[in-house]
């Protein structure tokens, strides 16, 4: 009888030294968590958004950037400016100067949106957009997510338009396309590729036009032309090497 009281004794000593572990250990990994916010947000005053966007907080579940990015309130549009490098957690009083080369018109809708940092401190295509996190600049409403579906396809349905980069060049070097056009630029050179504006080094003629980064054989960049113009790039590694995009 003894016995069975020191074991029943033992049994419950157990759980309970069991249940506390388990309760510990919980609340440490909680704490961990909670060091690091588990959404994405954006707080933004209303404001002109002309040549700055001032952002109040910018909460980020991982290291990344605030990105502005133009629209037309149906459709996301090109990439006009990024923050600094953010880290994990909240972000206050950020202004994102718009640069000398970002001229307001009154179509704009700017969207400013969270994007995650692939681990190198830079800006690239691989940092992945939070579009959860998209607002308006003007008035830091949120962005219907309808107007992501619209990200990548062209608005007149006439499909991508490609270009090859080869280790002679840009093919084809000159090409027309309907304003709105998306192009891709396929690198099949045994080179880097780094498509971008005129002038080089500055790249000011078109500058959202800019892939920011070399891309090995076989990557691609992609860019949509929603501006009427004519618009001489080059490769930036091997600025010898140049094409011509035409937009009527
Ligand atoms: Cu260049």
């Amino acid at each position: 009888m003894k016995f069975k009281i020191i074991i029943a004794t033992a049994v419950v000593l157990i759980a309970v030294g069991g249940l506390v572990y388990l309760n510990s250990s919980r609340i440490e990994s909680t704490e961990t968590i909670s060091q690091a916010p588990n959404v994405d947000e954006l707080i933004v005053p209303q404001q002109d958004a002309r040549t700055s966007v001032k952002i109040e907080r910018a909460i980020l579940s991982k290291d990344g950037y605030v990105v502005i990015r133009g629209g037309d309130g149906r459709r996301i549009g090109q990439v006009i400016e990024i923050s600094r490098y953010l880290e994990v957690g909240e972000n206050k009083d950020i202004t994102i100067e718009l640069g000398d080369f970002y001229t307001y018109n009154e179509a704009d809708q700017l969207i400013a949106m969270i994007y995650h940092d692939d681990g190198d401190k830079s800006f690239n295509d691989l940092d992945q957009p939070v579009n959860a996190s998209a607002v308006f600049a003007e008035t830091g409403k949120p962005v219907l997510a309808s107007v992501f579906e619209h990200e990548v396809a062209p608005s007149d349905g006439m499909g991508m338009v490609t270009v090859r980069y080869t280790n002679t060049g840009f093919e084809p070097a000159k090409l027309t396309v309907p304003e709105g056009t998306m192009v891709e630029f396929i690198n099949q050179s045994d080179e880097e590729m780094w498509v971008a504006s005129n002038i080089h080094p500055s790249h000011e003629i078109l500058a959202t036009f800019d892939q920011f980064k070399g891309a090995g054989k076989g990557q691609s960049y992609m860019y949509t032309f929603d501006k009427k113009g004519t618009w001489p790039y080059h490769d930036h590694i091997n600025p010898s090497l140049e094409g011509i995009i035409n937009v009527e």
